[in-house]
């Protein structure tokens, strides 16, 4: 693959780059971080080459980036503290290499911190807020403007569906390797309508929202406190606010890594859970439909669960969606997923009781 140096210049006119480091973070798109000299003045910028076998139609990824950023930097009135795109020589906010690969590049934002593991419930409220006010800012886009990147996303019987096509077809060894988790998910197969009934029976509650939610795709200010800037807007797309209060709890919740090996160490954090009910209760809270309140105590566990399935898929496929870096690694977060899982549902009651409370609080 090319590195990201000769790109820079087509976006930064007249640059000359003096330094480039790759950001080891994500498991789809590739990063890298360069600073430019042009005119003498440095500037930062993030330039990113896409998977296009994840995402096959990448100008039309662009489009719903552009969309959603344009309006936020009009209501706000300036693009400070929020993703900026740089625009290619031709004006287009993607550059095709000579490979036929594609790369775009946006200002980096300075003095940020983010969190893979969150340490606190304040962290986990903030975060959510962050999420919140973004999606509030975005709440009055038309969805029908919108290009659906990726079809049935978070669409979880869709996801076992796809789970069943590796079934049939595993790469050698694996599905024994596999056998408690392949178990695991057949004992849990009905969860699979619980978010996407909301979907399908309340369209008036189907707007444009985030969809990878995790919680380092929030840039915090640079001591850790605030959220500053959503990031990563690759899946902003038509969906329900469940998906990403969902992705929040996945990654908010959990004491441990996504690929933790030992799973004793992977613990459901509840207060972590009410501070995210609380962060998007109180952020988004008017716009939330009835229907999005009953099925929410259970986001958290729909996506964690949809996220493992598509684990467990590839690495049955033999790990050509997710970037890998050892053995067993999709499998390892397979696990971590589905242990999250099963505290999710055992503590099942409590998290209706929290949720429930918001609700009365604001109403
Ligand atoms: P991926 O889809 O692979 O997760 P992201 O868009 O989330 O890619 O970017 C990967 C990492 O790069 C982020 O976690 C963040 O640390 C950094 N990053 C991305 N965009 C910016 C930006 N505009 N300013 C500063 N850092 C950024
Ligand atoms: C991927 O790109 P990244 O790492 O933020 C994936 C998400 C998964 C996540 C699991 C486009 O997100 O859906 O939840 O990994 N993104 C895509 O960590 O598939
Ligand atoms: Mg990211």
């Amino acid at each position: 693959m090319a590195l990201a140096s000769p790109i820079t210049t087509h976006f930064v006119l007249g640059s000359e780059l003096i330094g480039q480091e790759t950001i080891e973070r994500g498991h789809i798109n590739q990063t890298y971080m360069s600073v430019v000299q042009k005119d003498g003045e440095i500037g930062r910028y993030i330039y990113q080459h896409i998977n296009k076998s994840v995402f096959p139609d990448p100008p039309r990824m662009m489009d719903n980036i552009k969309a959603v950023l344009d309006h936020i930097h009009a209501k706000r009135g300036t693009a400070a503290d929020c993703l900026e795109l740089v625009a290619n020589a031709d004006g287009s906010y993607y550059f095709k290499d000579e490979d036929g690969e594609f790369w775009r590049c946006y200002r980096y934002i300075e003095d940020t911190s983010s969190y893979d593991i969150v340490p606190n419930p304040e962290v986990a409220y903030q975060a959510a807020l962050a999420f919140g006010s973004f999606l509030n800012e975005i709440s009055d886009l038309p969805t029908d403007g919108f290009h659906i990147t990726i079809p049935d996303f978070h669409n979880t019987e869709f996801r076992l569906r796809q789970l069943d096509s590796a079934l049939a077809n595993p790469v050698a060894g694996r599905l024994e390797t596999a056998a408690a988790e392949i178990d695991f998910v057949n004992r849990h197969r009905e969860l699979g309508s619980r978010l996407m009934h909301v979907v399908e029976n309340y369209p008036e509650a189907v707007r444009i929202v985030h969809n990878d939610t995790k919680v380092n795709n929030v840039l915090f200010c640079g001591d850790g406190k605030v959220g500053k800037a959503v990031i990563d807007l690759d899946t902003v797309m038509p969906g329900t606010i469940l998906f990403d209060i969902g992705d929040l709890i996945r990654t908010a919740c959990n004491a441990a890594a996504e690929d933790e090996t030992d799973l004793s160490k992977v613990i459901f954090n509840k207060d972590h859970f009410a501070a995210i009910i609380r962060g998007f209760a109180e952020s988004t809270g008017p716009s939330i439909h009835p229907a999005e309140w009953d099925a929410m105590p259970y986001s958290g566990a729909v996506i964690t669960m949809t996220v493992g399935i598509r684990f467990l898929t590839d690495f049955l496929n033999g790990d050509t969606y997710f970037r890998t870096h050892r053995k067993n690694q999709n499998l390892d977060r397979c696990r971590t997923q589905f242990e999250l899982v099963r505290q999710m549902l055992d503590s099942a009651d409590e998290l209706e009781r929290i949720v429930m409370a918001e609700r009365d609080r604001l109403a």
